[in-house]
């Protein structure tokens, strides 16, 4: 299989850390390519975004929590709960985290932009999720017992955060700070950490 990614995309590393959690890595090959300059990702993702996987028997899959699925089948179960209130439940916290990524992205590309053309509407509105999102994690911590989708995907995003200084979130969300201390030490997010770009 072979995973177009960028190694800074909080989106990814959800798929990577999926990946080395089912003992996967070995089976994936990593190939970087930048979304908003290389239009030759649209050959297999007409959104031009990563992650976008090439699987073994021919198909090209996107969007992060397809990847995950895909990937959790493959490797015979485990990251996504099979049934039950729990899978629903973590599945929801994967949309949570996700959704927060995307308000994160969102805001470091406005940041990007000439103070002069920033919209401060658009502004308001990613922090005002980002804000309420992290509140709902701060009092559903600990998350879950174990280390799967929805964890995978807050923590991948928690990263992103730090490592965009996208927002200071520590302050008052004491229960989550200490969780991300703890999941940032497995082998799985300590051999995903992106390289700055
Ligand atoms: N819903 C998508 C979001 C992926 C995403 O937004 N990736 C960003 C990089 S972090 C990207 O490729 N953006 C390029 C663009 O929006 O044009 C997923 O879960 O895979």
């Amino acid at each position: 299989m072979q995973l177009l990614y960028s190694s800074m995309s909080p989106f990814a590393r959800k798929v990577r850390v999926v990946a080395h959690e089912l003992g996967l890595t070995e089976r994936l090959a990593l190939t970087l390519i930048d979304p908003w300059t290389d239009e030759a990702l649209r050959a297999d993702n007409p959104l031009s975004k990563v992650p976008t996987l090439r699987t073994d028997d021919g198909l090209t899959l996107y969007d992060s929590p397809v990847l995950c699925d895909y990937l959790d089948v493959l490797g015979g179960g485990g990251v996504i709960p099979a049934a039950g209130p729990e899978r629903w439940r973590a599945l929801t916290v994967q949309a949570l985290a996700d959704g927060l990524g995307d308000a994160a992205v969102r805001l470091v590309r406005e940041r990007q932009r000439p103070e002069a053309e920033r919209h401060a509407d658009l502004v308001v509105r990613q922090t005002a999720a980002l804000t309420a999102g992290l509140d709902v994690l701060e009092a559903d911590v600990p998350i879950g017992a174990r280390f799967q989708i929805g964890e995978i995907a807050v923590a991948a995003q928690l990263a992103y955060f730090d490592g965009r200084a996208v927002i200071d979130w520590r302050p008052g969300r004491p229960r989550l700070a200490a969780w991300f201390e703890a999941a940032s030490r497995r082998e799985s997010m300590v051999v995903t950490a992106p390289r700055q770009a």
